[in-house]
């Protein structure tokens, strides 16, 4: 079965309400392997690249001034189905529309605020991950539990 790769990132308000572990656990504990992991400040130019399907919205300036605001923890997931898994985990875009049980659901209360983003495609996956991650700071390995994960 094809492996993918997903771009998992917690949001500035993620990082400032002290989030980042409860969010990486929901991953971790799902049973997906984590390939990439950094706190990063990233820049207007980053923001805009990683966002640039929605350019044309009215609320793309907010979001860019939102996503650049203070740091952001990245991650790359791997896995059979790790993408729409990834954003069932994450849940709907607006929090108060997400269910409980998702991570939106469970910690965030509005769309501007919604504390974490997953790649919405494999492609997108791919092109994210590259986006956010130079080649070095990846890691390819095997985990012990993986015989105990997938038959
Ligand atoms: P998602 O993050 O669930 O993939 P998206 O790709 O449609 O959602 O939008 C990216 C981000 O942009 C989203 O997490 C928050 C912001 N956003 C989306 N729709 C918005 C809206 N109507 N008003 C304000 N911000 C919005
Ligand atoms: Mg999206």
């Amino acid at each position: 079965e094809k492996v993918d790769q997903t771009y998992i990132m917690v949001k500035p308000d993620g990082v400032q309400r002290g989030l980042v572990g409860e969010i990486i656990s929901r991953f971790e504990k799902k049973g997906f392997k984590l390939t990439g992991l950094k706190l990063f400040q990233c820049s207007k130019e980053l923001a805009e690249e990683h966002y640039k399907d929605l350019k044309q919205k009215p609320f793309f300036p907010k979001l860019i001034d939102y996503i650049t605001s203070g740091p952001v923890v990245c991650m790359a997931w791997e896995g059979v189905g790790v993408v729409p898994s990834a954003r069932k985990l994450i849940g709907a875009t607006d929090p108060l529309q997400a269910e409980p049980g998702t991570i939106r659901g469970d910690l965030a209360v509005q769309t501007g605020r919604n504390i974490v983003h997953g790649s919405d495609s494999p492609e997108n996956g791919k092109r994210e991950v590259a986006l956010w991650f130079k080649e070095g700071e990846l890691c390819d390995w095997t985990p012990i539990q993986a015989p105990w994960l997938r038959e």
